[in-house]
């Protein structure tokens, strides 16, 4: 018997003829596990990778409750513009909402998850077969948290989320001087968190190359077929949205030429790809909607800030397609239909904690994981193609942020 205490790195330290004469036992491990500097490579870019993951976790959580205490606070503001404000929440979740169905139907149609392989491994996910009603349940019993303090430590997302969202409605409901404090303590506390979102995404190349190496030398370059299957379905689900859905609200709600429309936009959609930040994009996008689309500074000096912080239809539904694909690789089926209810809601409210600045849906993907039971490394190899991803849903999001605009100026 092979001495159990050796660690792999020291077995694959020997050549491989020297393993099969010494343990021909071993010879299909060893051809798993591969020769001695790929086994190498495969532990120093799994521990860089997992090191990213680690300093994206940090940041979740402060950055979910101050990005959405910050911005439902904000809303106390808003409040005040009546009509305006229940029309705009409504094309908010309304668009969102069928994003996310948008992102379900296509991946559940290609499938690019069944029968790929990605590092992590394979797993069930929980509550797998329990009916609508008792996940349903289960989920409101997770929005409501016995202790916010062990929920915020246990990384309970469902529960920090609800909690968040309170206190910014009651911070609300209180006003005065107190709300200020708060409101002023929690911005600035989100201001700062955002900045160390994005010092963490400055070093997201290195946890990019990091899980490419770990994922080739651990799956081989089929990966990059799985993620290319990934990769269609999401610009495929965002093309719909963006081509089909989105302009047939401009064409038969607003009234509007979704071409001349669109070319109004084009400098700000540009930026949004190239920068990969609604924040970053807003002053543009409100220069875009005013001055080239004629929409009323009243309209878009409310519609556009509110949608940079909580509507985002393509985080939305990269969320949903993203969290599908992992779980088809994961288990080796198609979702079970509750499980994809609990994807949904949980990406709508992914997508209004995220903050309009790059990789935040990445980072909100967290909160849609835990809630089917996925494991967080699970998303380690999509970091990999994230970039590219996240220009095209954050010019989603801007679209749908402007389309907005447009039709709220048509009734108002
Ligand atoms: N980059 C984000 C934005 O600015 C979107 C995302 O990461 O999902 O909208």
């Amino acid at each position: 018997n092979v001495d159990q205490k050796k660690t792999v790195t020291s077995i694959s330290a020997q050549s491989g003829e020297e393993l099969e004469k010494q343990y021909p036992e071993w010879k299909e491990d060893y051809e798993k596990y591969g020769t001695g500097i790929s086994q190498t490579v495969m532990a120093v870019s799994k521990w860089l990778g997992d090191l990213f993951l680690r300093l994206l976790k940090m940041v979740t959580i402060p950055l979910i409750v101050t990005s959405l205490i910050t911005g439902i606070a904000s809303l106390g503001n808003a409040t005040r513009f009546g009509a305006m404000f229940s029309r705009t929440l409504l094309y908010y979740f309304s668009t969102s909402l069928l994003a996310i169905f948008t992102g379900i139907f296509v991946v559940n149609l290609i499938r690019p998850g069944i029968g790929a392989e990605l590092p992590g491994g394979s797993g069930s996910l929980s509550s797998g077969t329990d009916s609508v009603g008792s996940i349903f349940l289960e989920m409101v019993d997770r929005l409501v948290p016995t202790n916010i303090i062990h929920s915020l430590g246990e990384g309970e997302f469902l529960s920090i989320i609800s909690f968040s969202m309170l206190t910014g409605i009651f911070i609300i409901l209180v006003g005065g001087k107190h709300a200020k404090v708060l409101t002023d303590f929690f911005q600035a506390g989100f201001e700062v968190m955002m900045r160390m979102t994005m010092f963490v995404i400055s070093l997201a190349p290195i946890g990019v190359l990091a899980f490419m190496v770990y994922a080739v030398s651990s799956q081989g370059f089929e990966i990059f077929q799985t993620l290319a299957w990934y990769m269609v379905a999401v610009f495929l689900a965002l093309l719909i949205h963006a081509v089909v859905i989105l302009p047939c609200l401009l064409k038969f709600v607003a009234r509007r030429s979704p071409v001349k429309f669109a070319r109004a936009m084009s400098p700000a959609l540009m930026t949004a790809f190239s920068t990969a930040s609604s924040n970053g994009t807003l002053p543009l996008t409100m220069t875009c909607v005013e001055e080239n689309a004629g929409i009323s500074n009243e309209v878009s000096s409310f519609v556009l800030p509110l949608g940079a912080t909580i509507n985002m239809d393509g985080t939305a539904l990269y969320e949903a397609v993203a969290v599908m694909f992992i779980a088809q690789a994961y288990t080796g089926i198609v979702m079970p239909l509750e499980q994809q209810i609990l994807v949904a809601v949980t990406a709508l409210l992914a997508s209004i904690g995220a903050a309009g600045i790059p990789h935040a849906g990445l980072v909100m993907m967290a909160i849609v994981l835990q809630a089917v039971g996925l494991p967080l490394e699970a998303q380690g190899v999509i970091i990999a193609v994230d970039r590219v991803l996240d220009m095209c849903r954050t010019s989603v999001n801007v679209w749908s942020d402007s389309c907005g605009c447009a039709i709220i100026e048509r009734y108002r």
